[in-house]
């Protein structure tokens, strides 16, 4: 094994609980789950029993209405150690919020590492009512896509975007944060984002987890991830011999892409933007969710996205990773959080979206700068754009596993 490897290796070992990974070890202290996914596509190179055991230790903390929860808190973790922390959600051992639907493709692809039929056949029905959950508890705004009733449901959480649908959210007080005694205070969200985040949670947890009322919201990222997890879900389908199910799910998939089209696509500005299902309104605030739609193979508006992506806004192939948010805007900050910096998981989703669209140079340079960043980095949590320097926490689980991952893949050629 090289050094690089060795060190990503040594990261993910060091975060290993012994059935599941945790981001970080003082940031994150729990298991969350689209960073398992993500886990579970480096750690299947390194032991693929291992990045099995990850997903199914995440899925045996299924809700009974299918939705997945964006945390399953590790009992040995003493309680003060994150907050929220599980006494808050009234849930068990689980947050009841969900993360982006990035679990399909990351069970294919531990499938394809080392073939397991009966791991694809046991997590197969599990997926389907995740996806389900997704189409129908979620599918409030009546175009076909799947809202989100909380940022942090995005995985970006103070994204600018959401500035708007969060205005009218009257910040919680009265509550002890611990991220800021993990990593620096201009590298997180502010204290009156995260007062809304905790008002919004209270809320929904007061509500019995019905359906969101002060936070709706339809996100580009969000949807490409459970077309994309469509297709994925075709594939497996595929794999246990159910042409039926596949084609429903190929189905699926395009009606999802198809309504992202119609619904969050602005030709005008050449991006995908968020859209407000309680106002109707869509948010104006360029940022990577709207890139992220370049997953799809059949995209029509591809060419404009990238245009717009390789544009001042993104400067994409000219800046390390894909920023976060637009590059231009008055908010823009490189190290904030999602207000800017570059995250590698974007990135990575990025490349290959760019591959599934023929730009084989800008994927391959997209590779060497990921790579090369993790290292250089300690694998940072993220990182500045424009100068590369680190933010956030360090030997960051999801860095390392896609580090691992960008390693094992041939080069593209241009
Ligand atoms: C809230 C664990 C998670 C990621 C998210 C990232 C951050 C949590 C937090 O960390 O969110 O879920 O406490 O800030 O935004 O994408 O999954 O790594």
């Amino acid at each position: 094994m090289d050094v690089t490897r060795e060190r990503a290796a040594a990261v993910l070992a060091d975060n290993w609980l012994g059935s599941s990974t945790v981001p970080s070890r003082g940031l994150y202290p729990h298991q969350w789950s689209w960073d398992s996914a993500f886990i579970a596509f480096g750690v299947r190179h390194l032991a693929p029993e291992r990045a099995r055991l990850e997903l199914l230790t995440l899925f045996s903390a299924q809700w009974r209405d299918g939705r997945v929860p964006h945390i399953l808190f590790n009992p040995d973790t003493p309680p003060e150690a994150y907050f929220p922390g599980p006494s808050f959600w009234h849930a068990g051992r689980t947050s009841g919020l969900v993360q982006p639907p990035v679990h399909a493709r990351a069970v294919l692809a531990v499938h394809e590492a080392e073939p397991d039929r009966t791991f694809l056949a046991t997590l197969y029905p599990k997926l389907r009512a995740w996806h389900e959950y997704l189409h129908t508890h979620r599918g409030r705004g009546g175009r076909g896509l799947a809202a989100i009733v909380h940022p942090w449901e995005s995985g970006m959480d103070n994204s600018p975007a959401w500035d708007a649908p969060l205005s009218a959210v009257t910040p919680s007080a009265g509550f002890v944060r611990r991220d800021l005694q993990h990593g620096a205070a201009a590298d997180r969200p502010s204290d009156e984002d995260y007062g809304r985040y905790v008002r919004l949670a209270a809320d929904y947890r007061d509500s019995g987890y019905q359906d969101g009322a002060g936070f709706v919201v339809e996100d580009p990222g969000f949807n490409a991830l459970l077309a994309d997890g469509e297709l994925a879900l075709a594939e497996i389908a595929e794999e246990l011999r159910l042409p039926a199910a596949a084609a429903g799910h190929r189905e699926a998939a395009a009606r999802v892409a198809k309504a992202l089209q119609d619904t969050l696509w602005d030709s005008a500005s050449g991006w995908f933007f968020a859209r407000d299902v309680r106002t109707g309104t869509r948010t104006r605030e360029y940022t990577c969710a709207g890139l992220l739609p370049l997953l799809l193979p059949d995209l029509a508006v591809a060419p404009a996205l990238l245009a717009t992506a390789t544009g001042p806004r993104f400067r994409l192939g000219r800046v390390h990773g894909v920023p976060s948010h637009d590059l231009t805007a008055p908010e823009f900050d490189p190290g904030r959080y999602w207000r800017g910096p570059s995250w590698f998981n974007v990135g990575w989703l990025v490349r290959h979206g760019l591959l599934r669209h023929g730009e084989h140079a800008l994927a391959e340079h997209l590779r060497a700068d990921l790579v090369e960043t993790a290292l250089r980095t300690d694998f940072a949590e993220y990182c500045d754009p424009l100068t590369g320097t680190g933010h956030g926490t360090r030997s960051f689980s999801w860095t390392a596993a896609l580090t691992l991952d960008l390693l094992a893949q041939p080069a593209a050629v241009a």
